[in-house]
């Protein structure tokens, strides 16, 4: 029957992870230890872009808690109003112990909806790719920033730019995906590919998406049907697979733990090392 398939591509696991995590802390420590080498710029900036929801914002919350080694809520709390929406154009530092902050940011914007009137608009996120959106600056859906408003940054700075963008989307809805929300991404994909700004993709929710993962995160790259929306993401956005990643957000954890940390980080070793080629050559 339809329901036994369907149950059966859900929970189908290879032997072997199709891409193995450490076992060993050696991605939390090239994260914990990255400076940049270009000393024009202070700090690695992030942007995080994808549909309303896609848990974006947890992401941020993830590797906070990652690194402070306990679970933390600033990116939802700081950034919620009305909605969950992330209306304001905000980044987030996260603290290094009683040294200062880590050398990357990552920045927060609002969520890509399938109706114009609702969502941020692709020229904002265009806008900020090359770092003119100030900081603060609050998105009016449906109605981009111009060189008027107090907001435009006119000569932004390197720190000001991003250097890496990272598509994010919930693993178990990318078949799901508005033809108009692939069509902002992909548009945004593209500005990003002509500025020269590397890319990652990273899916979320895997454990709402597959039984297995949710029975046990160490099954997240072994999942198939995982490993096919990995795929399938890779042709709508026209990015090669390896540079997508499959991560569970913290949501309900009391604490962080390793099975949980490996994939976040496993992620984020490649943004990092991707945005800081991209910084070498600036
Ligand atoms: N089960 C599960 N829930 C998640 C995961 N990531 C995020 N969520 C939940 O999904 C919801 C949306 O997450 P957000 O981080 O607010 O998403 P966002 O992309 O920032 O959303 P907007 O700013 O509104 O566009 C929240 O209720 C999160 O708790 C995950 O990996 N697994
Ligand atoms: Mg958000």
């Amino acid at each position: 029957s339809v329901y036994v398939l369907t149950h059966y591509l859900l929970v189908a696991v290879f032997s072997q992870p199709w891409r193995p995590l450490p076992k060993n802390n050696e991605d939390l420590n090239f994260v914990k230890s990255y400076e940049p080498q270009n000393k024009n710029i202070t700090q690695l900036r992030i942007l995080l872009h994808g549909p309303f929801g896609a848990g974006k914002s947890s992401f941020i919350n993830s590797v906070d808690s990652v690194l402070q080694g306990r679970i933390t809520g600033r990116a939802l709390t700081d950034a919620t109003s009305i909605k969950s929406f992330t209306k304001k154009y905000i980044s987030y530092k996260i603290e290094r112990g009683n040294e200062g902050y880590y050398s990357f940011i990552f920045t927060d914007i609002m969520g890509f909806e399938q109706n114009a009137s609702r969502g941020i608009h692709i020229e904002d996120v265009k806008l900020a790719l090359r770092g003119h959106v100030a900081e603060g600056y609050k998105f009016v859906p449906n109605s981009p920033m111009t060189q008027d408003s107090g907001s435009y940054q006119a000569s932004p700075s390197l720190d000001d730019r991003v250097h890496v963008l990272v598509s994010v989307i919930p693993a178990g809805r990318v078949n799901l995906l508005s033809d108009s929300v692939v069509k902002k991404m992909r548009e945004v994909r593209l500005e990003a590919c002509e500025m020269g700004i590397p890319q990652v993709a990273i899916l979320t929710k895997v454990d709402e998406a597959c039984p297995t993962v949710n029975n046990n995160i160490e099954n997240i790259y072994k999942s198939k049907y995982l490993k096919q929306q990995v795929d399938r993401l890779s042709v709508i956005l026209g990015l090669p697979s390896n540079c997508i990643y499959l991560v569970k957000n913290y949501g309900t954890e009391n604490s962080p733990n390793d099975d949980i940390n490996a994939p976040i980080l496993s992620a984020l070793r490649q943004i990092i090392s991707y945005g800081e080629d991209f910084v070498n050559d600036l």
